[in-house]
């Protein structure tokens, strides 16, 4: 499938241009409220057109929807958790036109043992960028990675999305990052990545974040040609705010300092607090911890229907609702109805 052709996209500001110009635009008004997989499933229902766990509590689709690209590499049609790469595709058009924002994670398998992203054997990035082999398979699921983005379109153009791949590179998890891997040959993959999916297609904006506990900005940065947005992932996983709250601090603290050198965006790419124990976390913990800082976007992660666990979000009948509510009505707050007219 084609992507926007260069000599269509240099006419005038490219796709991608054109999102991060929307971006600086509608962060005037606040910040954007996101979801991952949001109207493919929620914590009690899968595969029900339409529905939203963020609709139904809020009154309104998230203006950022998350979708994650894993799986795509090995040609499956659904990706890693279960989500049909067709209706992903619908998915994303339907937010474009519903005059939302789309971000795109991916949780590419490990090219070198065959096992998941977090089956680290050490020394995978080297393997790529210096093995014949290896780099041919990177290559493949490159194309298969523009071919997907490429075919995102609508009458009116090409949709961009915010593409956030090699993510949470300072952790040990992923075959990326961390232990397994150096920071130049890091740096080598994610430019890689950048020139080789940049060639074929203009309706990216590129994204970089780290998780939580990282120290320095520098270490692993590509570079500022090879990134518009800067990021950071924390949760809280054990039900303390206070924690939680000084961690948001010091990591926004970090990546808004560095946005605003670098001339970036920034953002809350992943969060939330696991099964939401606390009935007002939204407006008593979520909100103070990211309201004075200058992001774009917050993006909670999935309510997996098939994981009690993953529960990010509030839904019909939970404890938080009326919270959420609060929480979404709140002005700076930015949900579809909010953005639809900034252009
Ligand atoms: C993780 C968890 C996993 C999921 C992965 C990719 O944080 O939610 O269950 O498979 O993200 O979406």
């Amino acid at each position: 499938m084609a992507c926007p052709t260069l000599a269509a996209v240099n006419r005038k500001a490219s796709p991608a241009k054109r999102l991060i110009q929307r971006l600086n635009r509608i962060q005037q008004h606040g910040i954007l409220f996101g979801h991952q997989d949001d109207t493919f499933y929620g914590h009690n229902w899968h595969y029900e057109a339409g529905r939203s766990d963020v609709l139904e509590t809020a009154g309104d689709y998230p203006a950022v929807m998350g979708f994650d690209l894993g799986g795509l590499k090995i040609d499956s049609l659904r990706n890693l958790d279960g989500v049909p790469f067709a209706d992903m595709r619908s998915a994303i058009i339907a937010q474009q036109q519903r005059g939302g924002i789309v971000t795109l994670s991916w949780h590419p398998r490990n090219f070198v043992n065959g096992e998941t992203s977090w089956d680290p054997e050490g020394g995978e990035v080297t393997k790529l960028l210096n093995d014949k082999v290896y780099r041919k398979k990177l290559l493949t699921a490159l194309d298969k990675v523009a071919a997907f983005i490429g075919s995102l379109k609508t009458k009116s153009g090409p949709v961009t999305v915010i593409f956030r791949p090699w993510h949470e590179m300072n952790g040990d998890w992923f075959w990326w990052g961390g232990k397994n891997t150096t920071p130049e040959a890091y740096r080598q993959l994610y430019r890689l990545t950048h020139d080789y999916l940049s060639r074929r297609c203009r309706n990216i904006v590129w994204a970089f974040s780290h998780n939580l506990g990282a120290t320095s900005m520098e270490e692993y940065y590509p570079g500022d040609k090879y990134i518009d947005l800067v990021g950071i992932d924390i949760y809280d996983f054990n039900n303390d705010a206070k924690a939680y709250s000084a961690n948001v601090d010091k990591g926004l603290s970090m990546v808004c300092a560095f946005a605003k050198a670098h001339k970036k965006l920034a953002a809350l790419t992943e969060t939330g607090c696991q099964t939401l124990p606390q009935p007002q976390w939204f407006t008593q913990t979520l909100w103070p911890a990211i309201s004075r800082y200058p992001i774009s976007y917050v993006l909670l992660w999935r309510n997996a229907w098939d994981k009690p666990k993953e529960l990010y979000v509030s839904y019909k009948g939970h404890a938080t609702e009326p919270d959420f509510k609060r929480f979404a009505d709140e002005p700076r707050t930015l949900f579809i109805n909010d953005i639809k007219t900034i252009k």
